[in-house]
């Protein structure tokens, strides 16, 4: 519960850290009109490259302009490119001194909606409109509409207008992980439904399987509950890196397009139900509420790790990369390698997300929406930069070759390609300086098909129906209470799992949720993403 206290705490500064954002634009925005003036009488007189600064995110380099990947993407669209360097330590703060000082870059990545809904506030942000993406980048607005299931072109609507782009992901969801040396030691199984996982669970807690002949191991602990809730149709989101507890801030879509706060719907009081009997009978570790997580890279599950429970669940790249080979180094991920360093007998297995009662099952997965890219409202004032930023966009949709020249750079010198796919041979700073990871969208549903067939058919084929992120819209009703029924529903929560409260007690808790302003924080979501779902339909 503490390191939870402390998780709001930094969201609060964050959150105070972007006022003060929104400030220091108000500020610009009030100079912005000769600026424009200038702009416009430059582009015209002048034909030769305009000059385009990215700043694709926290990790930032200023761009050698001497290196022969950035002179490939300079030449290809006619633009000086440049990195828009912010010092990594304190970033945002650092910005924010950008921002009031009068600078800001050409191209931007913002975090959420509601960065993105301050930053138009702010005058950092300028429109981009969805017929101009249309008209400019079609290719990339045909898988756009393709991937679309009404909440990535809506993604980047405030106030009934468009800013930026966003990019249809291909997330795999999560995947169980299962210590298969303790399966095999009790004769057991990867299990399939709820009701066989408890059978497992329970022989982890009551048989001994690190044979140390002590009764010392439980069945599985926080990272589990996503799947649990996921058996009874529910996104349930816990044990985010290195924090405990549960993100109440991310909504569930429902199938018929609207979004909802899956911890007060009357199946939440099932999986429930579910946890608390798992706590009592010894199968949740009795030290969940701390978190699987204490220290280092916030993806390592130390309670599995350690051997203290043989059941986690994790992003299936951070343990395996394109099969569950444990002796193939390559194919392992950051946390399979600590886990082998630190017990080199155990042996770890994925497995399918347990099957509920009614047939349901899946895990939480992050959004089929990937990276939002903005233009500033200095590069829109000049339709140059508007082209040369649709361009890019148009190309790393449309040409394979330039999705990995900006993303991965020339072989040999950037990466190496292997029989399972490209691997990075520099480090990241390293590669923005020579203009990698600058110019380019990330990961996309493209990418996943094209640059790493093997590790997405991989992960695709160890997880099943993911429970995706709803980034909620930016709205006051929202945003004013989410800190106050985030706290509640976590003591809620943590009070009927340990039975400090009865499982009856979940409906005094739907009550005061609603009270304390959930009931109108739904409905004015659900209002705000109907209202963003209509503007992109126009
Ligand atoms: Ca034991």
């Amino acid at each position: 519960m503490r390191k939870r206290n402390l998780n709001m705490k930094q969201t609060k500064r964050f959150t105070c850290c972007l006022l003060s954002a929104a400030m220091a634009g108000t500020m610009l925005a009030g100079c912005g009109s000769s600026d424009k003036a200038a702009d416009t009488s430059a582009a015209a007189a002048d034909d030769g490259p305009v000059q385009m600064e990215f700043l694709g995110g926290q990790t930032t380099a200023e761009v050698d302009d001497n290196a022969e990947v950035v002179k490939m993407i300079e030449e290809r669209f006619n633009i000086d490119l440049k990195g828009f360097y912010v010092d990594p330590n304190n970033f945002q703060e650092n910005l924010n001194v950008k921002f009031a000082g009068g600078e800001m870059p050409d191209v931007i990545v913002v975090g959420s909606p509601a960065e993105l809904a301050t930053y138009v506030e702010g005058g950092i942000i300028g429109e981009l409109p969805i017929e101009t993406i249309r008209e400019k980048a079609p290719t990339f607005a045909k898988v756009a509409d393709e991937y679309d299931d009404g909440s990535l072109w809506s993604t980047m609507i405030y106030n009934g207008k468009n800013y930026g782009v966003a990019q249809p992901m291909n997330q795999s969801p999560m995947a169980m992980f299962w210590r298969k040396d303790w399966l095999d030691k009790l004769g057991l199984e990867v299990p399939e439904t709820l009701e066989e996982y408890e059978e497992v669970l329970t022989a982890f807690v009551e048989q001994d399987p690190d044979g140390n002949g002590k009764k010392d191991t439980a069945g599985a602990a926080e990272r589990i509950f996503g799947a649990v809730f996921g058996a009874f149709g529910l996104r349930c989101i816990t044990g985010v890196g290195t924090g405990s507890g549960f993100t109440v801030e991310e909504m569930q879509l429902g199938e018929d397009n609207v979004p909802f706060f899956p911890y007060i719907r009357p199946e939440a009081k099932e999986a429930l139900t579910v946890l608390h009997d798992w706590y009592e009978k010894g199968i949740i570790d009795k030290e969940f509420i701390t978190g699987e997580n204490h220290g280092g890279y916030a993806g390592l599950s130390h309670s599995f790790m350690n051997g203290q429970i043989g059941l986690t669940c994790a992003p299936p790249y951070t343990y395996f990369a394109y099969s569950s080979d444990m002796k193939a180094e390559d194919n392992l991920g950051i946390c399979m390698k600590e886990m082998v360093a630190v017990n080199p007998d155990a042996v770890v297995v994925p497995g399918p997300a347990p099957v509920g009662p009614e047939g349901k099952s899946g895990t939480e997965a992050w959004g089929k929406i990937g990276r939002l890219t903005c233009l500033t409202t200095k590069a829109v004032q000049d339709p140059r930069k508007v082209d040369a930023f649709l361009a890019m966009l148009e190309a790393y949709y449309s040409d394979i070759e330039y999705m990995k020249l900006s993303n991965f750079g020339l072989e040999g010198v950037h990466y190496k390609q292997t029989e399972h796919g490209p691997i990075r041979i520099m480090d990241g700073i390293e590669l923005r300086k020579q203009g990698v990871l600058q110019a380019d969208f990330g990961a996309t549903v493209l990418y996943a098909k094209n640059l790493t067939p093997e590790k997405t058919e991989y992960a695709e084929s160890i997880t099943g129906n993911g429970y995706y992120r709803f980034n909620a819209p930016p709205v006051e009703e929202f945003s004013n209470v989410i800190s106050t029924l985030d706290s509640l529903t976590e003591q809620a929560y943590f009070a009927m799992i340990t039975g400090e409260k009865p499982l009856d007690y979940f409906d005094t808790f739907v009550e005061e949720f609603k009270k304390a302003g959930g009931e109108a924080a739904e409905k004015a979501v659900q209002e705000a993403y109907a209202e963003k779902l209509a503007a992109v339909q126009q």
